[in-house]
């Protein structure tokens, strides 16, 4: 049956003519953004990124079975990727960021290179490897937050008697979004030593600073160590001083002290102490966060799932889900996020309770 073409339509039938016009346009790299538009502005951040946890007694050894699998030189970074189950095969924990955990034997090297990836260490078990960055060795303890800034020459090595294991937080997908991405090996495996082992952390790390002080890797700080034994010394003596804050405990992030900024410009990392019993507000906000049970043992109810954590443990809480804390014992939990580049740009939000 003929009809009036509405006004607006090509045709007789509005749907079926809209389909063959959007086909037309389609050969030439053309859609139409009225079909798509609700689902590229939300109201709110809907993200596919998931809750997730990962227990270290029941993938221990998988990491260890790495070990025998191959070596850390022929790998060059032997690491089990912790994907998120809302994105598996990319390789990341969250849209912006990747996290692995990277194990390296007694004897071992991981050879040198630099990329402009932002990338943090924070030490999950054992002691007694090194993380070289620009000439100067830092020994790993658990519990240890190392940096190696953008673009800085970096190699790792296990000198020591017992396998090593470390978180790796990195800013890959950011570097992929802005199709900014550079890396080079060095010519050697292993890098030149020119500064002895705590040289920066002396020349920063004291709430002293050089009278001219150069900032050797640009925006990233200075320090490329934050041992946990000061961490742990600055929340206990925090914990002794008022009240826990609803949402956190005791919650401290780790600054660049030249400028006061977070130690890297893309990823910001942060340590917190929850008392024993706590039980923590809910709080949600858009930087989606990766956490590492230092020691304690607790849960954390993410949206509808709840996790029981305990030391070694890794869980992530995607952007904008509501995240409550329950401390068992006294527990420290350090955590990474995209919250600086979020900040840089005056995106990030919070919302308590
Ligand atoms: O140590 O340089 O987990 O380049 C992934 C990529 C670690 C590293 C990772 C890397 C590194």
């Amino acid at each position: 049956m003929a009809s009036v073409p509405k006004p607006g339509s090509t045709g007789p039938d509005p749907a079926s003519a809209r389909q063959e016009f959007y086909r037309r346009m389609d050969r030439d790299n053309l859609a139409p953004l009225w079909e798509v538009l609700h689902a590229l502005v939300l109201p709110q951040p809907q993200s596919p990124c998931k809750p997730g946890y990962w227990n270290y007694k029941a993938i221990r050894p998988y990491i260890m079975e790495a070990g025998r699998a191959i070596s850390a030189k022929e790998a060059v970074r032997r690491v089990l990727i912790l994907e998120n189950p809302g994105l598996r095969g990319q390789s990341c924990i969250t849209r912006s960021l990747y996290c692995g955990l990277q194990l390296i034997l007694p004897g071992e090297i991981a050879p040198s290179h630099r990329h402009t990836q932002s990338a943090l260490r924070f030490i999950v078990e054992g002691a007694g490897a090194y993380t070289a960055v620009n000439g100067e060795r830092t020994t790993m303890h658990p519990g240890d937050f190392i940096i190696t800034p953008a673009w800085t020459w970096h190699d790792h090595g296990n000198p020591g008697t017992e396998p090593v294991v470390w978180m790796d937080g990195l800013d890959i997908p950011i570097l992929a979004l802005f199709d900014a991405q550079f890396a080079e090996n060095y010519t050697a495996d292993v890098q030149p030593v020119t500064r002895n082992e705590g040289s920066s952390f002396a020349s920063y790390g004291n709430n002293l600073a050089p009278l001219d002080p150069v900032a050797p890797f640009g925006k990233a700080s200075p320090i490329f160590s934050y041992p946990y034994a000061r961490s742990r010394e600055t929340l206990a003596a925090l914990a002794k001083n008022g009240a826990p804050d609803p949402c956190h405990g005791w919650k401290m992030q780790f600054i660049n002290p030249l400028s006061g900024a977070p130690a890297m410009p893309t990823i910001g990392a942060f340590i917190q102490l929850l008392p024993k019993g706590f039980r923590s507000s809910p709080y949600r906000s858009t930087d989606s966060t990766v956490y590492s049970v230092a020691e304690g043992t607790g849960k954390v109810k993410i949206a509808n799932e709840e996790f029981a954590f305990q030391p070694r443990d890794t869980f992530v809480v995607p952007s904008w889900h509501a995240a409550s804390l329950e401390a068992g014992d006294e527990c420290v939990l350090f955590s990474y996020s995209d919250r600086p580049a979020q900040l840089a740009l005056g995106l990030w939000r919070e919302h308590r309770g």
